[in-house]
């Protein structure tokens, strides 16, 4: 049985009715990395690895929640919506950002699992979010639109799970387009669609699998040494709100020496977000060559600039560099583990897979999975 009936199965069997089902999935970032809290530039996606809702509304107030693939199970109130330090939260903090936002809701079942793989940094928790709000917009008919259920995914993740993180999981997750990349402004979030259709070309994922703890501590220290560094320029510029706002020549003329750590942190993100822009020209231009080397150009700035990356992360790009058939490859998300992000050519895929597999291990003593994904729709309804 596929993973989609065996959550309708698990449904029926606990809650005996038909359920609504939801399917939200997860992300891939082609560059534009710690751009996001910037207020910059980024260009994701979202894939063919998802996470399913099943979910049916209750004539009371009561939360009943089962984690299919953790077999666990969670049951509470709407009237005590507390943060509980585990899995159940996403859907917790979601359900809290419908009656903050003033919406009237009941109780309602819900039974989830996914093919997003947990930890590998493809946005599974945005996914749920993404999908516990599209779901309760649809079982309660509440008219609201993507852009407001985003939103809440990201102050529910922000607020309830305590994890500060900026807005592109949850918009590549809601808003993604088969066969497109998003170019997102983070400022204002306007965005447009830029296809991907790179014939005999695949994104390939090689998951590290593994994730230092430092993640949370590090990127909340990453968005300080930005805000540190858009304080100490704005005596000069008093006009600047953001990184985006800032150029190489303010970074160099005030920062370099005086602020060396603070120059790198700024520097890598003033660079990201213009090979972004630059890299989006190539993609237009059908230049993948040319977008490939500016991934790298990625990889080397959140490794020794940004100083996000890991020895497994940079091990796995430099096998893929050494590739033939290999386009373009870097770390991809918040960094500390998870995946790289890799172009590769179709006819060498085959080799690709069992060289970064057996060079990997070789390296690092560890195993890597490598998905070859393709690019979906955002968060939907599926159809019984
Ligand atoms: C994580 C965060 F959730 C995103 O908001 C983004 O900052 C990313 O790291 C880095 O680009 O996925």
């Amino acid at each position: 049985m596929d993973l989609l009936n065996q959550i309708k199965a698990s449904f029926q069997n606990a809650f005996h009715t038909a359920p609504l089902l939801v399917c939200s999935p997860g992300r891939v970032n082609l560059i534009g990395e710690h751009t996001d809290y910037n207020e910059g530039f980024v260009l994701p996606a979202a894939i063919d690895k998802a996470i399913f809702l099943a979910v049916s509304p209750r004539q009371d107030n009561e939360l009943h929640f089962i984690a299919h693939d953790l077999d666990k199970t969670y049951q509470g109130s709407l009237s005590t919506l507390t943060p509980t330090h585990t899995w159940a939260d996403y859907l917790l903090g979601t359900v809290a950002q419908f009656q903050l936002a003033g919406h009237q809701l009941s109780g309602f079942n819900c039974v989830f699992g996914g093919t997003i793989p947990m930890g590998a940094g493809l946005s599974s928790s945005a996914a749920l979010e993404n999908g516990v709000g599209f779901a309760l917009n649809e079982m309660f008919g509440l008219g609201v639109d993507r852009l407001s259920m985003l939103k809440m995914s990201q102050r529910a993740e922000n607020d309830f799970v305590g994890a500060k993180v900026g807005i592109m999981d949850m918009f590549a997750s809601m808003m993604g387009k088969a066969n497109h990349v998003i170019k997102l402004d983070c400022r204002s979030l306007e965005y447009t669609y830029a296809p991907f259709e790179m014939e005999g070309i695949n994104i390939v994922l090689c998951d590290s699998r593994v994730k230092h703890s430092l993640v949370t501590s590090e990127y909340n220290t990453r968005r300080a040494e930005c805000e540190v560094g858009v304080q100490a320029l704005k005596p000069y510029y008093p006009e600047i709100k953001s990184l985006r706002d800032v150029t190489m020549t303010m970074l160099d003329k005030h920062l370099r020496d005086k602020q060396p750590l603070i120059y790198r942190r700024c520097a890598y993100v003033v660079q990201e977000n213009q090979r972004l822009l630059d890299g989006v020209i190539k993609l237009e231009a059908g230049d993948i060559a040319g977008f490939g080397q500016l991934m790298y150009g990625s990889h080397e700035g959140l490794s020794h600039w940004y100083e996000v990356s890991c020895p497994e992360l940079d091990t796995l790009v430099d096998i893929a560099r050494g590739q033939a058939g290999v386009l373009g490859a870097r770390m991809m998300g918040g960094g500390f583990g998870g995946c790289t992000i890799n172009l590769v050519q179709e006819d060498t895929l085959t080799e690709f897979q069992n060289e970064i597999t057996e060079q990997y291990k070789l390296r690092t003593g560890k195993d890597t999975y490598i998905h070859v994904c393709k690019i979906q729709n955002g968060t939907q309804l599926v159809s019984q």
